[in-house]
């Protein structure tokens, strides 16, 4: 399995990250990670542990399986945390000698599920502030708009906004203090014909990544496949200007209760909870 990226990420990438607040790099896994990670979290379809979840609403024929923090408890999530070609493109991007593991995230959608994934953006849910926390959002599956492909508002993280964070499933009292005076994230699929955003997506194969920035708006449609399933491994790195805020909600990263590290305004440098596990000059 590479340990390091395939190719060069290019000038035009890194451009297109900063100014686009999201963007899709193509192929730089081997397909030894892509068969070991889609087989792993496929496996929690039918074997949900740890934190994997099962959303089946009413009258919808498909559902949506996610999970978070998938490193602490498989080896699996973290080898591939600390060893795949994600951690070199995420730092690449954010321009970064040195960043951290934060967390992964798993999200399948089966085929026909209707349900969406609302428009959001990442900062808020996080304990964390500043602009250096990316995350490597990887298709292990064919993925298209029609089968619940991510759309992404160019430029939103630019916006000085800060959005409410609403769980998908409903966690009781999950916003704390201040994140529930944030406003509603609009609903931006109501102005896919609006000339004032520019709405962004790819379609994508096995082992194609987009990376985006904590505040870039996104979201995905229904599948409306009846063949494709779409698995998705979200895997968050941060370093540069990442600090410590403390928690807008009950997400609690694994070892953040020990608060060893975690001083607001200072970068989380918390090896437990948040390893080490990219170095330029190594
Ligand atoms: O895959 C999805 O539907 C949601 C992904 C997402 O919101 C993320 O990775 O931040």
């Amino acid at each position: 399995m590479n340990r390091k990226i395939l190719n060069p990420i290019t000038e035009d990438e890194i451009n297109t990250y900063h100014k686009d607040g999201a963007v899709c790099i193509r192929q730089q896994f081997d397909q030894e990670w892509l068969s070991r990670m889609l087989e792993v979290c496929e496996n929690r379809i039918t074997a949900p542990s740890g934190s994997a979840r099962r959303t089946q609403k009413n009258n919808d024929p498909g559902q949506v399986i996610t999970g978070s923090f998938m490193a602490h408890d498989n080896s699996v999530y973290m080898d591939f945390a600390k060893n795949s070609p994600a951690r070199e493109i995420a730092a690449r991007l954010m321009g970064l000698d040195e960043v951290r593991f934060f967390y992964d995230q798993m999200f399948i959608k089966e085929p026909g599920t209707q349900t969406p994934t609302a428009w959001h953006h990442d900062l808020p849910f996080w304990p964390f502030a500043g602009n250096h926390i990316a995350s490597v959002w990887l298709a292990l599956t064919p993925v298209t708009v029609e089968n619940s492909g991510l759309v992404y508002v160019g430029g939103s993280h630019k916006w000085d906004k800060i959005y409410l964070p609403v769980p998908a499933v409903p966690i009781p009292n999950f916003v704390l203090d201040e994140a529930s005076e944030f406003e509603d994230c609009p609903m931006f699929h109501k102005e896919f014909d609006n000339p004032d955003y520019r709405f962004l997506s790819w379609d994508m194969q096995p082992g194609d990544c987009i990376v985006h920035h904590p505040l870039a708006v996104h979201g995905a449609g229904a599948n409306a496949s009846l063949e494709q399933r779409r698995v998705a491994l979200s895997t968050r790195f941060f370093g540069g200007d990442a600090t410590w805020y403390g928690p807008r909600t009950t997400f609690t990263p694994p070892h953040t209760e020990i608060e060893e590290g975690l001083v607001r305004g200072k970068l989380p440098a918390n090896d437990k909870a948040f390893p080490v596990v990219w170095k330029k000059y190594n």
